[in-house]
């Protein structure tokens, strides 16, 4: 069957999460309108009769202020090793900048076919996406040129068929039934911590970071722990909220779909904890699941 490797690079909020969780049809990566949001490698796989995919969502690549950042950038120029295809996944709004150009550097770099994916065409009037796929041809020799929107569109047939051209002959990696490498526990964290980044604003998405404590089963419902850490007093007043109210906003939101992805019910309680700096160090990092972990 033709199986491969494909990973997503592009300026953080161009779409690639989304259009992770589209293509295999299951929330995989979670989503914010937040740059940062996905933290690690993420892998998607997409298995039908006669191919087998497996894509990645890198972080974006952005301007390194602290450790943490540092080893995203690391891990999203590292995820393009033993790749097959690349998803150079733009945002049709934005403008072409400096960050763009290093992308198409590191493109470059890679000797691999690119797929330019021009996202978010629900939000640009057809003329505009004409106007900027003439400019975007000449910045770069894509294999080949999709404009979509990950948001809005439900079929991907035509690029899913397109990318298996370019994969190799291969007995598939992954079982069937397997659409992410994720460990379940992680998966739960990141619900959590996407309904934490749609309810705040400014440095508090940014200094979040969520950890499964414990997870019990009893007849009735499963009893998750989650530990939020953050790095100030005030940003745990922002995430409790007056008398606990944002606290039990985000659990119930978060609640709801960890039930969706356990298939039972669920009794979620956080405990929002102030650990200065934790995003200096790299033990805490990796404890924590994001970055590389083997660097
Ligand atoms: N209108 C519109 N919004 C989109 C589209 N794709 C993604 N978004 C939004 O853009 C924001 C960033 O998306 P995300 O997938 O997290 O971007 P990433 O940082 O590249 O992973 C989110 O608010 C998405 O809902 C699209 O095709 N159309
Ligand atoms: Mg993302």
């Amino acid at each position: 069957m033709k199986c491969g490797f494909v990973a997503l690079v592009g300026k953080p909020n161009s779409g690639k999460s989304t259009l992770l969780n589209h293509l295999l049809l299951e929330k995989i990566a979670i989503v914010s309108d937040k740059p940062q949001t996905t933290r690690s490698e993420i892998r998607g796989i997409l298995t039908t009769e006669d191919m087998q995919m497996i894509f990645t969502d890198t972080p974006g690549i952005h301007k390194a202020f602290n450790r943490l950042s540092t080893r995203l950038n690391k891990e999203a120029t590292t995820v393009l090793k033993g790749v097959d295809v690349i998803y150079y996944v733009v945002d049709g709004t934005t403008k072409f900048d400096e960050e763009d150009e290093a992308i198409i550097q590191m493109i470059k770099n890679a000797g691999l076919p690119v797929f330019l994916i021009f996202n978010k065409i629900d939000k640009l009037k057809k003329e505009n996406v004409l106007k900027s796929l003439l400019f975007w041809k000449d910045q770069y020799e894509f294999n080949e040129i999709f404009p979509l929107s990950a948001l809005k569109q439900d079929d991907f047939k035509d690029l899913l068929t397109t990318t298996a051209s370019y994969l190799p002959e291969f007995e598939q990696f992954y079982p069937t039934e397997m659409i992410t490498d994720s460990p379940i526990d992680f998966r739960i964290a990141e619900l959590i911590r996407e309904k934490i980044l749609l309810n705040t604003h400014e440095e508090v998405p940014h200094a979040v970071a969520v950890y499964i404590e414990n997870k019990e089963m009893d007849e009735d419902a499963c009893h998750i722990d989650a530990l939020v850490l953050v790095e100030k007093d005030g940003q745990k007043a922002i995430i409790i909220g007056k008398q606990g109210s944002m606290l039990q906003k985000i659990i119930y939101e978060a609640s709801k779909e960890i039930e969706i992805l356990l298939d039972q019910k669920v009794s979620l309680d956080i405990f929002v904890r102030v650990e200065k700096d934790w995003r200096q160090k790299d033990h805490r990092i990796s404890e924590l699941g994001y970055g590389l972990t083997d660097e």
